[in-house]
Parts: C-alpha cells; structure tokens; sequence
C-alpha cells in the first residue's frame, strides 16, 4: 500500500512538472532595420522573451517608456547576432526601446497577461535552455 501511494505521490508530482514547463514559452522578438518586430506581443506570466539583433547595427533591449530607461532589463549593446532573454514573471506592461534608436521610433511592449496570452512565434533553437 505505501509503495502504490509513493507511486502516485511520484506521478502527480511528473505530471504537474511536465504541465508546468510546457507551460512556459519563449517568444521571439527580431531587430529588423531599426523596429522590434513583432513591437508588441502578449505574453504569460513565467514566459521569456528572447531578443535577437539580425542586423548589421549595434542595438539594445532596454525597459522603458519614452526613452527613459527604468532599470528593470537592458541588455547593454547588442551586437550583430548578440542575444538577449529575459523572463516575465509579473502581469503587467512593459515597454521597452533601443536607446540609440529610440528617437527615431524603435520601441516594442510586451503585455504580461494571464491566459489570455496571445501564442506567438516560439525560438524552438533555444527553448530548451528555458526548460
Ligand atoms: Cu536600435
């Protein structure tokens, strides 16, 4: 008798490991010219964003409205094919922008919500390295 529940207690605790990593995505967000794309994605608490420079320019990620950095994430410079994740565990509004662009417009949002996230485009390349 112990050993069946020690069984169950072991397989509720594999099930509810395994529901709860799938749950988990990373969404990717390129630099293209000088835009986030996509500039607004929502997303799930727990989910990470991955940021990618596919440019040939130095860009940054950095948390902030009005091109005024709020300290909360910046990727510093990112250089051609640099990356940067970083994951969302709030609900909330985040908006960020490139610092040496963002007077010529280049800021994304991203839109932490509980279920009612948006699936979007998930980087299969690296999300292992999120499980
Ligand atoms: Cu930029």
């Amino acid at each position: 008798m112990r050993v069946t529940r020690t069984l169950l207690i072991g397989a509720a605790l594999l099930l509810l490991g395994t529901s709860l990593s799938a749950r988990a995505e990373v969404h990717e967000v390129s630099m293209s010219g000088f835009t986030f794309v996509p500039d607004m994605i929502s997303i799930a608490p727990g989910d990470s964003v991955h940021w990618v420079n596919s440019t040939q320019t130095i860009h940054t990620v950095t948390s902030g409205e009005d091109c005024s950095a709020d300290g909360l994430f910046d990727s510093g410079n990112l250089e051609p094919d640099d990356e940067f994740g970083y994951r969302f565990d709030e609900e909330g509004d985040y908006p960020y922008f490139c610092i040496p662009h963002c007077g010529s417009g280049m800021t994304g949002r991203i839109e932490v919500e509980e279920d009612t996230a948006v699936e979007t485009e998930t980087w299969g390349r690296i999300r292992s390295l999120y499980r």
